[in-house]
């Protein structure tokens, strides 16, 4: 694949909260791996043929105990992995944010798992592992000493690495510093390559925000000593009107042509000034040529897939919870929902989406257009559709009976302290609620867009629809919550057993993907 070709890959690669991508290939295949945090299931493996389309074919964990983020808090939790494969073994290593767990390494023969259930490395203080080998077949664990927890959270003392043994997860040296980058803060996801005679050393830089950008050494062995590319950073989108912001965490890995590609996290924002990401950090893909024995790294083009992603869940089966791509905080999505045959139930728990173990399932909002609802029948409990960002950023349609026979439903949207309700009734005991977003119209800079338009709506069994608020969706943006996931959307309980079926998503990045709502006609009082 050549650089040209690369830029018909489209972009995002992996759509939706996805970051700190991390890639291998083994023979024909590709194995790609991303973080979730304080979800489950944990560590999603995507393979590809062909780099274009990506099957979810497992996860490395969907146990709360092995992920280490039992008593995660938002944000926290599993942080971004490295695939690696080696003497036909498949490694995912990790670092679990401020948890016992600490950094863990995984292995299995089949990455569609099962997975091993995964050994601590107590000697890896710090964050983003890197696992390689040697020319002796001595693994070496090289990460970012961003020390989260003992007596100064928060210290950074560069790139370091170890010597490992990963049957017994002793450490078999010292940590020794490493070449920590061009001088940007936050030095972090290192990677190793041998590439003719010479080790290559690539991190991030400058942090994950707007300011993220790649660096790379290189040296005589993978120990170094480094040398600094003259060209570093070279990847960045810093101080540039591109559409995909934030590039960085890059793992090299040779496309399927020859030529190499890089894999990278980067956000979409949205608006004029500023401009807010509402689908958080996503995973995207570059051309990567070798001039004088440095990568030169194309910068991330904006490409988006065409057409329209529609799916259906009627929530009758589990086997509907068993498709790829549902999540839950903290628990698996199967041990949150009980089924019969009129559909899912979810028991609710106190806090609703204000608890940091919310009843929400979810799938990742993967489009900038999307359209997500779900038919609610609340019986005496309350529940809804809710939309994720983390406790204190969310936004939920809350449908409970009212003293008329009828249906309160009542929009909430929460920004960290600030709250705006919304409320309708409806006849009946049964409601579709749904949410969408519209990318906004972009005017000149400075005309105050946000992010998307986020419509809170209710849809009568003809179709009508009443709309109780339309939103700004900037708050709900990795800008604006500050966390390092995305929105996620989907069912939630907060009181009682509440009954749920069609679950429905369609979601486009196309010019005019979806069709465009009627204008504004905001029909809920506002409380
Ligand atoms: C990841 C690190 C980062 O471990 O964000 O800010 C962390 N930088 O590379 C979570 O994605």
């Amino acid at each position: 694949m050549t650089g040209a070709d690369a830029a018909r890959l489209p972009n995002p690669l992996i759509p939706g909260f996805n970051p700190d991508p991390s890639c291998v290939r083994v023979g024909d295949a590709y194995y790609l791996v991303t973080s979730t945090f304080e979800y489950l299931p944990a560590l999603p493996i995507y393979r590809s043929t062909e780099f274009a389309t990506w099957e979810h074919i497992g996860d490395v964990t969907a146990d709360a105990v092995q992920a280490g983020i039992v008593d995660a808090r938002s944000g926290m939790g599993v942080w971004a992995p490295t695939i690696r494969h080696h003497d036909g073994v498949f490694y995912v290593i990790v670092c679990v944010a401020a948890s016992d767990r600490g950094c863990v390494v995984f292995s299995a023969t089949d990455p569609a798992g099962p997975w091993s259930d995964g050994r601590t490395l107590p000697g890896v203080d710090g964050i983003d592992p890197d696992l390689a080998w040697d020319e002796h077949g001595t693994a070496f664990v090289t990460y970012s000493a961003l020390r989260l927890r003992g007596d100064e959270p928060g210290r950074h003392d560069g790139i370091e690495q170890v010597a490992v043994d990963l049957v017994t997860g002793e450490t078999l040296s010292e940590p020794r510093p490493l070449w920590s980058g061009s001088g940007l803060q936050f030095p972090e996801a290192p990677h190793l390559y041998r590439r003719e005679g010479q080790w290559y050393l690539l991190i991030a830089e400058g942090g994950t925000e707007r300011g993220h950008a790649v660096s790379i050494a290189r040296g005589p062995s993978i120990s170094g000593p480094f040398e600094g590319c003259p060209a570093n950073p070279v990847l960045s989108a810093s101080g540039t009107d591109r559409p995909i912001q934030n590039t960085g965490h890059a793992d090299l890995v040779a496309g399927p042509g020859g030529s190499d590609l890089a894999v990278v996290l980067g956000v979409r924002p949205l608006g004029s000034a500023g401009g807010f990401s509402p689908l958080g950090r996503e995973t995207f893909v570059t051309a990567v040529d070798w001039v004088d024995g440095w990568p030169v790294i194309a910068p991330v083009e904006l490409a988006p897939r065409d057409g329209i992603v529609e799916e259906h869940f009627d929530l009758r089966s589990p086997a509907d919870l068993a498709e790829p791509g549902w999540l839950a905080v903290g628990r698996t999505p199967a041990q949150l929902a009980t089924f019969d045959a009129d559909g899912l139930t979810l028991r609710g728990e106190d806090g609703g989406l204000d608890a940091r173990l919310p009843v929400l399932l979810g799938r990742r909002q993967r489009h900038l257009d999307s359209d997500t609802a779900v038919r609610v029948r609340p019986g005496t409990g309350a529940g809804g559709l809710g939309l994720r960002f983390d406790e204190d950023f969310h936004i939920g349609l809350t449908a409970r009976a009212d003293d008329a026979g009828g249906l309160r439903v009542s929009a909430t949207a929460a920004v960290r302290g600030l709250r705006q309700r919304w409320e309708q009734t409806v006849d009946g005991d049964e409601v579709t609620l749904r949410i969408r977003t519209r990318r906004p119209v972009r005017l000149m800079a400075n005309d105050g867009a946000g992010a998307d338009r986020v419509l809170l709506e209710i849809v009568a069994p003809d179709g009508a629809v009443t709309r109780l608020a339309e939103v700004d969706g900037r708050y709900w943006s990795a800008e604006t919550a500050a966390y390092f996931t995305g929105r996620v959307t989907g069912p939630f309980a907060e009181r009682g057993a509440v009954r749920f079926r069609d679950f429905v998503y369609r979601g486009g990045d196309g010019a005019h993907a979806l069709e465009a709502p009627e204008p504004s006609r905001t029909e809920g009082a506002a409380r």
